[in-house]
């Protein structure tokens, strides 16, 4: 760049952001705009009430928010080009809010994941949320403007969707997978005495890109209605034949979203119902067990997986994988990247930490001009109930702690296709070089590489860095 015209740059934005300053157009005067985008979004959180308003009113705040920082770069270089300092990638307990919320149990769900950093917007059109259902507690009826795939995470519960032509009831338990087409109506029981149920839910929205909400047929509790409620009783009375009396009385008996049922209705709703029963994988039927038979064992984990190539019914059409990594304690999983498949990890028990290589975020300040490949370390700790989103592409490794298995579960978005390849233990991608593109490659002789790169002789799973990081389990989705 010349300097005479730097020096221009530099004055022109140096007038924009005096004009700022004085006009206060951008009300609170040289705010940090990251600053103002979380306290918009939290004060949407607690202002809007439905789920759907606290998404809109939360991008609302981002729209505003890139309108700044648009502004703010306007003679700055390409909108590609624009970085991050934080990481966008990993979100804890705290950043589920409540959609529903009574004694009994909790939804919580993820905001819309473009809410967080626009490096997310691959998966903008999927939602995570889960389920923790209280002993005996039930989920009355309710249908939802989105496709879901559910995995069970803990305990054993019971699940009825209706379909087209058929009702369809089983048992659930740990480790089982369960697809809901959207608007198939759907209700789902505890059935344990003592034990939680704990439901990890990825919903992909088919009305609104990245919203979602649930239609109760009866009765949501408290101030929720019933969507019948919405219709004049005239028009109620003419579709169902029924006198206004009689409909104001029931729906007047609001029991809530989530109520607690007696033994006998439990018993009665989980009848003979076997999880998973008669169904091998990929067989008709909205449910799986994931936990059948490994992919890949061996002394320091086991990868499951469930693809969309193997199971049709339920994942095909939302191009969805679903896999649980289970590190044994001390080991590691990785390093290795998906060929096109974007995760959505979630811990389901013990702690470690990840740590992946991406090129999207940097630390400090503007990057320099020339074009040389780096890559950021993205590290967080990781501990039961911890999000963490691992794009396509991206070099990732897991790390459990000495002390506790490490397992992990991934609702994998882009699925079909998709090749998971190892950059370390058996095929690691270097090994599987020509002699020569090693030499050209790493400029010493192939055998320093082969030594390298060929120790290594399990897959996917290896024993931990020495002195493994020790971490503190914490309650799921706690508030
Ligand atoms: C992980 O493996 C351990 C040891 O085999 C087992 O006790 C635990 O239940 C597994 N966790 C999951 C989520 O499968
Ligand atoms: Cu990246």
């Amino acid at each position: 760049m010349k300097p005479s015209l730097s020096v221009a740059l530099l004055l022109c934005l140096a007038l924009v952001s005096l004009v700022v300053a004085t006009t206060g157009e951008w009300g609170v005067p040289n705010a940090d705009p990251e600053k103002k985008l979380r306290q918009c979004q939290s004060d949407c959180d607690k202002r809007e009430r439905g789920q759907q308003q606290k998404s809109l009113c939360r991008s609302r705040c981002r729209q505003e928010y890139e309108r700044e920082k648009g502004e703010g770069n306007k003679h700055e270089d390409k909108e590609e080009e624009k970085e991050e300092d934080e990481n966008p990638y990993v979100f804890e307990s705290e950043d589920f809010t409540s959609i529903v919320k009574s004694q009994h149990g909790r939804i919580g769900a993820l905001p819309k994941f473009t809410d967080r950093s626009w490096l997310l917007r691959g998966i903008e059109n999927h939602l995570l949320a889960i389920i923790e259902l209280n002993p005996q507690a039930f989920i009355t009826p309710f249908h939802a403007d989105a496709d879901c795939v559910l995995f069970v995470a803990q305990g054993r519960g019971a699940i009825t969707i209706l379909h087209e032509d058929n009702r369809e009831s089983f048992n659930i338990e740990q480790g089982n997978a369960v697809r809901v087409p959207a608007g198939a109506p759907t209700y789902l029981i505890n059935r344990d005495v003592n034990q939680k149920l704990y439901i990890i839910k990825l919903l992909r929205p088919v009305n609104l890109p990245g919203h979602a909400e649930p239609f109760h047929s009866a009765g949501g509790g408290g101030q929720d209605e019933s969507f019948y409620e919405a219709f004049s009783w005239e028009l109620l009375e003419a579709a169902l034949k029924t006198d206004r009396r009689r409909l104001e009385k029931i729906f007047s008996q609001k029991q809530g979203a989530i109520v607690k049922a007696s033994k006998e209705q439990i018993q009665s709703m989980s009848q003979g119902r076997a999880p998973g029963e008669g169904q091998a994988p990929g067989k008709a039927g909205s449910s799986f067990n994931l936990l059948t038979s490994p992919k890949i064992s061996n002394n320091h984990g086991k990868l499951f997986e469930a693809k969309p190539e193997e199971h049709k019914q339920q994942l095909q059409d939302l191009d969805l994988a679903v896999t649980l990594a289970n590190i044994t304690r001390g080991s590691m999983l990785g390093p290795f990247y998906n060929s096109k498949a974007t995760k959505i990890s979630v811990v389901l028990e013990g702690e470690g930490y990840f740590e992946m290589a991406c090129p999207h975020v940097r630390r400090g300040n503007r990057k320099s001009e020339e074009q040389r490949a780096s890559y950021h370390k993205v590290r967080s700790e990781l501990k039961q109930g911890t999000v963490f989103i691992v794009p396509a592409g991206h070099p990732v490794a897991a790390v459990a702690s000495e002390n506790n298995n490490l397992a992990i579960l991934c609702f994998e978005v882009n699925a079909w296709d998709n090749t998971r390849y190892p950059l370390a233990g058996k095929n690691n991608v270097v090994k599987r070089l020509e002699r020569e593109a090693k030499e050209l490659a790493f400029g010493v002789k192939s055998t320093e590489v082969d030594q390298a790169f060929g120790n290594e002789e399990d897959e996917m799973f290896f024993p931990g860095p020495k002195g493994g990081r020790q971490g503190q389990g914490d309650l799921f989705v706690s508030e």
